[in-house]
């Protein structure tokens, strides 16, 4: 018989500064006005196409962006910068994700009832990481002062779900106890603010989790994990090419297809349905209809495909409380937004209420946890 899995407690942390669409759409509009000055000629002649303005009522209807967060927010409004303009640090020093990384975390471990010397394994899981070694996952272990194993893994917006899953299948096996998962999201270096189709989609933020056997469990709020469920297809629709091998390559680091690029209509309508699907398969599996469910924390990547996500589980509108939104504040935050919803709106359900929380993005990518609570 597997251990039974909780989630005992999770973790937020807000960055300091946050920048609402009208700020980004005036940055990007200046930007849009030099580039079409610089490049009157070309666009006279029709080698290059004009760009055009945006704006901030087109980002929130479309949307449903509203603000963001910035982990640092000098460079990005700059139209002569457009990017955060984030200082070096020295090997030295705690870099700057595993900060992000260690305000989650001892957040989520606080929620938890824990201590450091509690945790067995640290899971670093979200889209980028700074740098490929030493992993920042272990930078945060040696920061927090938890023995036992670290490590990090890549899988765009599905990452925390996916990061969630290995730590289940750990503790159902035996080999850990209590898993530390933890998101730094810091997407604002690899936005391309100069892009309209993207410049506002992204926002950076901290997100961590504890993930224990039930029997070691002493948080007020904890939810069980009854099963875990992916499934990955590939697809070029999202897409960011800037790699270690781009220095080989002699590639332009600042091109716009080395950059976060997408082609949204596409995602919207091929992800809705495989997410739909997935997440109803993955609660069949537990003889469980959709009406069962008190509260789906989807994943945040904008507010129509979640309405349609919702509808075409539930075959009507999902209340804003049965699936509650957080992208007006946060944006798209990765592999962040469904913990976000969790984190921000769980503590009202009582036990015996079963819960959802479903990913979905970049690779493709969608994972699921049916979870209930104790
Ligand atoms: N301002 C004004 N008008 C605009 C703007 C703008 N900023 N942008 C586009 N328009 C115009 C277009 O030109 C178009 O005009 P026309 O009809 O005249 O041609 C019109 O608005 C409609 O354009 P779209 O069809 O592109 O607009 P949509 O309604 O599809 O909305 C969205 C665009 C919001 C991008 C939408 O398609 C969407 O959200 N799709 C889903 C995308 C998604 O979920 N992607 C997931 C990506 S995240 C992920 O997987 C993680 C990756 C790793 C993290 C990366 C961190 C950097």
């Amino acid at each position: 018989m597997p251990n039974s899995v909780v989630i005992s407690g999770t973790g937020l942390w807000n960055p300091p500064h946050t920048i609402s669409n009208e700020e980004l759409v005036t940055a990007y509009n200046a930007h849009a006005d030099q580039f079409n000055a610089d490049n009157a000629a070309a666009i006279e002649a029709g080698e290059l196409a004009a760009k055009a303005h945006s704006s901030a009522e087109f980002i929130e209807k479309a949307s449903g962006i509203k603000s963001r967060f910035a982990y640092i927010k000098d460079g990005i409004l700059d139209v002569n910068r457009l990017r955060p303009n984030i200082p070096e640090r020295g090997d030295d020093e705690l870099s700057d994700q595993a900060e992000i990384g260690v305000n989650a975390a001892k957040l989520a471990l606080a929620a938890a009832n824990k201590s450091a010397a509690d945790i067995d394994a640290v899971i670093v899981s979200c889209a980028y990481t700074q740098r490929s070694y030493p992993a920042i996952a272990i930078e945060i272990q040696e920061a927090l002062g938890i023995e036992g194993f670290a490590f990090d893994m890549l899988v765009a917006c599905s990452a925390a779900t996916f990061g969630i899953h290995r730590a289940y299948e750990m503790i159902a096996a035996g080999t850990a106890k209590s898993v530390l998962i933890i998101n730094p999201e810091l997407t604002s270096p690899q936005v391309n603010y100069g892009d309209r189709d993207s410049h506002f989609i992204f926002g950076d933020v901290g997100m961590a989790t504890v993930v224990e056997s039930a029997e070691s469990c002493t948080s007020e709020h904890r939810y069980e994990i009854l099963s875990t469920k992916a499934v990955t297809s590939y697809s070029n629709n999202i897409r960011s090419n800037f790699g270690y091998v781009s220095r080989a390559n002699d590639a332009d680091p600042y091109s716009a297809d080395r950059l976060f690029h997408q082609n949204g209509r596409k995602v919207f309508k091929e992800v809705c349905p495989m997410a739909a699907k997935h997440i109803i398969e993955h609660l069949q599996s537990h003889d469980l209809a959709s009406s069962d469910v008190s509260r789906w924390w989807l994943h945040q990547a904008n507010i129509n495909m979640n309405l349609l996500i919702a509808k075409k589980l539930l075959g009507r509108d999902a209340s804003a409380e049965e699936a509650p939104i957080v992208l007006d504040r946060y944006a798209n935050t990765a592999s962040a937004g469904s913990l976000i919803a969790f984190n921000l709106h769980h503590e009202d359900l009582v036990s015996g209420d079963y819960g959802v929380i479903c990913s979905f993005g970049a690779g493709y990518s969608i994972g699921s946890l049916v979870v209930r609570k104790s």
